[in-house]
């Protein structure tokens, strides 16, 4: 193994058997897990999670396009691209990075431990580059722990430095890979108000658990709850459990959508994947006071069905 540069890490992590780092062509930096429960593979571009796969599971749990871009400063389809310090379009400049810069921007690694049970933890911190500072004034410290293990749990920790307090916007925008869209359902979000993006944000209530047979694009509000994705096809379930976190979101584009996209794969790769993402939005944004710390965590893990 080669130690590639101090923009990815700063301490000699390469002599840590179950880390590798790579580098591509255009210059993407890669940090690959491979410990005694499960592999991963991570971008230290938007320190995106691209794949994660127990040991123990017989397919990927996270979903990565064939067909996704890896160019820096845009955001790769697939895996849990990082939503921050905003959801969705930014509320008043649309000139703004979608979903937030840091699923687009360089993130160094700071710290890599390894666990009693055999799991990985890695801290990462992201860069504060003159293209992040554009878009966000506030001082901030914006840390993730990432840990590779039977489970993989996720903990984006938002500091405000400075001396007024400020809102974000976040999530994990999860694609999950499923045998087929029309197998699964997802529940955990019965009786939840929802706004639908599709329906110019109108809002409903959910009956029931989630059934796809289209596009479906829906902002759950004030839901702190697990998800489990329910998939006939794999006999496996998905555990989305979270904490810091009052929305979720549930997304398929569907084929017009997924193939007007260019980076979702052709044919029926969309098929395969559905989007349940653990968010704090519209108006479950995140107020943060000076000096303080706001945790939003994510934990996926997979059961028998
Ligand atoms: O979270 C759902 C969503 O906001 C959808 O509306 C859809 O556009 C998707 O994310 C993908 O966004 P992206 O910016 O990654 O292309």
């Amino acid at each position: 193994m080669t130690h590639m540069s101090n923009q990815l890490h700063d301490t000699d992590f390469t002599l840590k058997p179950e880390l590798k780092f790579s580098e591509d062509a255009a210059g993407l930096k890669f940090l690959e897990v491979d410990n005694a429960l499960a592999t991963a593979k991570i971008a230290m571009q938007g320190a995106h999670v691209m794949t994660w796969q127990p040991k123990t599971a017989k397919q990927p749990v996270l979903w990565l396009s064939e067909h996704a871009r890896y160019v820096q400063g845009r955001s790769i389809r697939g895996g849990v691209p990082i939503c921050w310090p905003w959801f969705g379009a930014h509320p008043t400049d649309s000139s703004f990075c979608p979903h937030g810069y840091a699923r687009v921007i360089p993130w160094n690694l700071i710290d890599a431990d390894t666990l009693q049970n055999g799991a990985t933890r890695l801290a990462l911190q992201i860069i504060d580059t003159p293209e992040a500072k554009k878009q966000l004034s506030y001082p901030y410290a914006l840390t993730y722990t990432i840990t590779v293990g039977e489970s993989l749990r996720l903990e984006l920790a938002t500091t405000n430095l400075g001396s007024h307090p400020f809102m974000i916007g976040e999530g994990y925008h999860t694609y999950f890979e499923v045998s087929d869209i029309e197998n699964i359902r997802v529940t955990g979000l019965e009786n939840c108000v929802f706004a639908d993006k599709i329906m110019s944000y109108v809002r409903g209530i959910q009956h029931g658990a989630l059934k796809f047979n289209n596009e479906f694009d829906k902002v759950y509000l004030n839901t702190s709850g697990d998800c489990v994705i329910e998939d006939k096809g794999y006999n496996r379930a998905i555990r989305v459990s979270k904490s810091g976190s009052n929305t979720s979101v549930v997304w398929t584009p569907w084929a017009d959508k997924a193939h007007q996209m260019g980076d979702m794969g052709n044919a029926d790769e969309w098929r395969k994947m559905i989007c349940v993402e653990s968010v704090n939005a519209m108006e479950n944004s995140v107020m943060i006071s000076p000096n303080q710390t706001h945790v939003l965590t994510a934990e996926y893990s997979v059961e028998a069905i």
